[in-house]
């Protein structure tokens, strides 16, 4: 694991042992995740590459420290740096998105989603956000999560005919049960969400509208999705998908929340913020915000319809026909075989994506119908259109011969080859 060391300082200065020496059976599992990392194609929706740069912030000592509360009002001393880098963070991130107020201590998606019950809904009011099992986020109400079982929830789904959001449907639910607060955002959902239908059904009832755009934040601050900045009240998301920071959480809102959003966050629900993520977070900001990461976010849809079309081509069914994100949900019923077993055939060939259950699944989440990709790792890498014509194919010959293990590692050689010509930031191999 000497690498980190050398992506810090010279080795020569350090006076202590490294992890390989301190801890080799742990060294050993990092080298290998970056080696595996590097070697794949890692097509999970949800994941990406964070920078050099990112990774160095967040293994940085800033782990050593305790900052409860905000910058300038701390419940510690010794916050020189510390209140410098939050205030350096949240700024950046605001102006990323044209948002009057960010709050970047959340610990990631999840706890910045219920800050945001805390702000908003009392324990047994009514919420809105679309049912899990149509690709929304189990902190949208979903009944196995805490944001089921403290507040009554009340979900919305896609549409049985073509798979988009029902927003006819969440119009009516929001009338019948006036909720307090409506979640929209997704974790499974291929096409643009429209911010604005979900703002007039919120006014229509009064409700606070929170959009949760933790899959496509990047997107959003690339201009590649439309925003809701200016539209929802609230919008949370995490900080290491599309937007290539590092795991952890944010919330942006209108400066009327801010304090509601801040007193939720902490003592709400937080204790001390990690600062070691919020500096790597600034970092994030500060490689968003570069003209680059324009030309990044686009191409990481045009890669996923490249991908999308490449499988189209060769007889997959695609939930809604297609995307208009970095996100592709395979429905495989045609091809006589579970997403589980096609995920796991893929993975072994070097090909990393995840089983996921598709709209009104007779199959159980477990065991479900369908396999989940995305574009945002591979874009970080530099393939193109090209390559995610390769993916496809390869994709295909081992989803149809998922238990030939000669063809299976021979396309693992295949795939690695390609990943040679295409260095995966942050993996200095
Ligand atoms: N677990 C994340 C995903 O994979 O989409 C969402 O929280």
């Amino acid at each position: 694991m000497e690498y980190r060391h050398a992506m810090t300082q010279p080795i020569i200065q350090w006076r202590e042992p490294s992890l390989a020496e301190t801890d080799p059976e742990i060294a050993e599992l990092v080298a290998k995740e970056a080696r595996y990392e590097h070697d794949t194609v890692r097509l999970i929706p949800s994941e990406n590459y964070a920078s050099r740069a990112v990774l160095e912030a967040a293994g940085s000592v800033f782990t050593n420290k305790y900052s409860e509360g905000y910058p300038r009002k701390r419940y510690y001393e010794g916050q020189q740096q510390v209140d410098q880098v939050e205030e350096i963070a949240a700024a950046r991130m605001a102006k990323l998105f044209g948002a009057e107020h960010a709050n970047v201590q959340p610990y990631s998606g999840s706890p910045a989603n219920l800050a945001v019950y805390l702000a908003f809904a009392k324990p047994g009011e009514t919420i809105m956000g679309l049912a899990l099992p149509s690709g929304g986020h189990l902190t949208h109400g979903w009944n196995v999560s805490i944001t089921g079982m403290f507040f009554k929830s009340v979900a919305y789904n896609v549409r049985k005919d073509n798979h988009l959001i029902d927003y006819d449907q969440a119009r009516e639910l929001a009338k019948e049960h006036r909720p307090k607060l409506i979640f929209c955002g997704a974790t499974a959902y291929s096409r643009i969400i429209d911010f604005q239908a979900f703002r007039s059904i919120a006014d229509e009832v009064g409700a606070i509208l929170a959009a949760d755009i933790a899959h496509i934040a990047g997107l959003v601050a690339g201009g590649a999705h439309p925003s809701p900045v200016g539209i929802a009240d609230v919008i949370t998301t995490t900080t290491h998908k599309t937007l290539r920071g590092p795991r952890g959480g944010m919330i942006l809102c209108k400066k009327e929340h801010a304090k509601a959003i801040d007193k939720a966050v902490f003592p709400g629900l937080q204790g001390g913020p990690h600062n070691h993520t919020t500096a790597a977070i600034a970092v994030a900001a500060h490689e968003a915000a570069q003209p680059a990461f324009k030309t990044y976010a686009h191409k990481i849809v045009e890669n996923a319809k490249a991908l999308a079309a490449g499988l189209s081509e060769l007889g997959y069914s695609l939930v809604t026909g297609g995307t208009d994100n970095h996100l592709i949900l395979i429905d495989l019923t045609n091809k006589n075989i579970p997403g589980k077993i096609a995920a796991k055939a893929l993975d072994r060939a070097g090909i990393v994506a995840n089983y996921n259950t598709v709209p009104f699944d007779p199959r159980k989440p477990f065991d479900p119908s369908g396999l989940r990709l995305g574009t945002p790792s591979v874009t970080s890498r530099g393939m193109g259109t090209a390559e995610m014509k390769r993916i496809a194919g390869w994709m295909d010959q081992v989803i149809q011969k998922h238990d030939d293990e000669a063809l299976i590692t021979r396309t693992a050689r295949e795939v690695a080859d390609m990943c040679k010509d295409f260095p995966a930031p942050g993996i200095p191999i």
